[in-house]
């Protein structure tokens, strides 16, 4: 088995590239044994999530995983035996010229998406256009013909443990907010002031703060802050370690989520979710939900599903209506069996490490 893995991360915008490829290098080196090199454009937004990171050093080892800095003068001692490019990251051209020389198992690693093309798109291969090299795509995804989800070995009964321990209050609503600044941030809060239920929201610093302070209409707001309007209390949470993200997601009744990798994590924890999708043009982002929510949904009752779908659909479009937060809140009940089971049938797929690892070694013994 190949034990040199590198994967090269660009950071486009946003945390996802980053939180998904750190994610994966860690579950490869603890779980699978593999010497993982990480190599990341933007040192300074990965120390957000990875707050032991030291931004001026071209290279360090955190939690088993070296972590390079892929500077524009990239320099490089060898290439590693399996490459992963995360999301089109288009790799260095020196480093290219060094894999024609002796070709490694090269992967793409794609977004993830649950429409249906996934399945004839996952492990196509494509042929370098001049050199004899040959990259093959992996899609994560929900069906056992993808590259399944990101999961480590344990987590389901980490989740379980901790959701065992912490007891949720009977008064409050315990929700999470994490979500794009274009959302209609306005509605959900009014609606939530409103409730006939409490509602604690947690939000954690990040480019959302500005229509929460303007909601409130109050000075910027920080990190141990909080705000009240009628039934809703606010409190601002500083942007916290993954580890800790996924507690906060394990304690709350409801999670807004956003992107890739806090969408998965927010279907780990078994609760109420609602996720905003990546804004993207031609309306891409609405069919990617849609595609979503059609896997999702079934085995839920009629009525359920379809205030779910529409909350989802509003938010995503951004544009709540006044009476959107008061009908998800009275489905919550229904919706959390749903979102419990479904973790738990969707565990039973192999994780997306895992099936790097099998797709390598066949990819090999196919060569021999
Ligand atoms: O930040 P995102 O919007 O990332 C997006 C998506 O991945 C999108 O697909 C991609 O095209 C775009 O980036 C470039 O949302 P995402 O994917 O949920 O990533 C957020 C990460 O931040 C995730 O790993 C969870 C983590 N996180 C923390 O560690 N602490 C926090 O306090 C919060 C709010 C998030």
């Amino acid at each position: 088995m190949p034990k040199q893995w590198d994967i090269f991360c660009r950071i486009v915008d946003n945390f996802g590239d980053i939180g998904v490829c750190w994610r994966l290098a860690r579950q490869l080196a603890h779980e699978h044994g593999v010497r993982v090199r990480l190599w990341v454009d933007d040192l300074p937004v990965a120390q957000r999530l990875l707050p032991g990171l030291d931004a001026h050093l071209p290279q360090q080892v955190l939690d088993g995983v070296t972590i390079a800095h892929w500077a524009n003068d990239f320099a490089f001692d060898s290439v590693a035996e399996v490459v992963i490019e995360a999301f089109a990251c288009e790799l260095p051209e020196a480093y290219v010229q060094a894999m024609a020389a002796k070709p490694p198992v090269w992967i793409n690693l794609d977004y993830l998406s649950a429409e249906p093309w996934v399945e004839a798109f996952h492990l196509q291969p494509s042929p370098h256009p001049r050199l004899p090299l040959k990259k093959t795509f992996f899609f994560p995804g929900f069906t056992d013909r993808t590259g399944g989800l990101l999961r480590e070995r344990d987590l389901l009964t980490h989740r379980d443990d901790y959701q065992q321990s912490f007891t949720l209050s009977e008064q409050a609503l315990r929700v999470s907010l994490f979500a794009y600044p274009q959302a209609d941030i306005a509605t959900l809060l009014a609606g939530m002031a409103e409730s006939e239920r409490q509602v604690l929201c947690l939000i954690p610093e990040s480019s959302l703060l500005e229509p929460v302070r303007r909601f409130f209409n109050s000075a910027p707001l920080q990190a141990g802050e909080q705000r009240t309007q009628g039934a809703l209390t606010v409190t601002i949470l500083p942007f916290i370690s993954q580890p800790d993200y996924d507690r906060l997601l394990w304690s709350c009744d409801l999670n807004f989520v956003r992107g890739e990798d806090s969408w998965i994590r927010a279907i780990w924890a078994g609760r109420p979710f609602v996720w905003q999708p990546y804004l993207q043009d031609e309306d891409t982002h609405i069919t990617k939900l849609e595609a979503f929510l059609e896997r999702y949904l079934p085995g839920l009752g009629t009525e359920t599903a379809n205030t779910w779908h529409a909350f989802h659909l509003a938010w995503a479009r951004m544009q709540l209506a006044p009476t959107s937060w008061n009908q998800l809140a009275k489905a919550l009940p229904a919706i959390r069996q749903h979102t419990v089971q479904q973790a738990q049938t969707l565990a039973e797929q192999a994780d997306m490490a895992s099936q790097l690892i099998i797709f390598v070694r066949n990819f090999q013994q196919s060569q021999v």
